[in-house]
């Protein structure tokens, strides 16, 4: 495709995956990169952030994901970790209520240390273990309303439900907000 000069532009923006310890954050960004569920790479947690590019209409975008470790949230990488950060998705285990009620305290921590302009998108995630699920959609509305996220979204890192969108849809958003400055 021919490149328009003046209309292309590119973009990198940091997206955060917060949550509680084994709700998928892992699971979903590996999901999103690499297209698998259950590969070796789940192993591999640090501050590594994966990058992903994304071409949308004329605009190139490179997503910086890091997706953050629990032992990670009381130490010195904290501050590093949410620093410049424009998006988080805030991710719960829709089988384990506590970790949505958790997600308060993420997300106060997300707007001390990445400011309060930052996008946010609630998951749900592991929705193909349907016999399991005990968060009602409503609590998590409800949830979403309060912190005024953009979207509340299901999904499965298994299964591949709505992994791609939820971060299409994310970006989507960040070129939007980022052309009106
Ligand atoms: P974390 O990065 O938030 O700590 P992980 O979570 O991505 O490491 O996932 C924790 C466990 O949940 C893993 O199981 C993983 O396979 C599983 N998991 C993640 N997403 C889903 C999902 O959408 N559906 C189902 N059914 N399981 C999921 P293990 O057994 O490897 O510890
Ligand atoms: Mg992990």
């Amino acid at each position: 495709m021919a490149y328009q000069r003046g209309r292309d532009s590119t973009y990198i923006f940091k997206v955060l995956l917060i949550g509680e310890a084994a709700v998928g954050k892992t699971s979903l960004t590996i999901k999103f990169v690499h297209g698998k569920f259950k590969s070796d790479y789940l192993l591999t947690v640090g501050m590594e952030p994966y990058s992903k590019y994304i071409k949308m209409g004329n605009d190139m975008v490179t997503l910086s994901i890091w997706d953050i470790a629990g032992q990670q949230r009381f130490d010195v990488f904290r501050t590093m970790f949410f620093r410049g950060a424009k998006a988080a998705f805030l991710v719960f285990d829709l089988t384990r209520p506590v970790t949505l009620t958790k997600l308060q305290d993420w997300y106060e921590d997300l707007i001390r240390n990445a400011g309060k302009d930052v996008l946010t998108f609630l998951v749900g995630n592991k929705n193909d273990l349907e016999d399991l699920r005990s968060v009602p959609k409503k609590d998590a509305l409800a949830f979403a309303k309060k912190i005024n996220a953009l979207a509340y979204i299901e999904t499965s890192a298994k299964t591949g439900t709505n992994v791609d969108e939820s971060f299409t849809s994310l970006t989507k958003n960040l070129v939007a907000k980022a052309k009106t400055y």
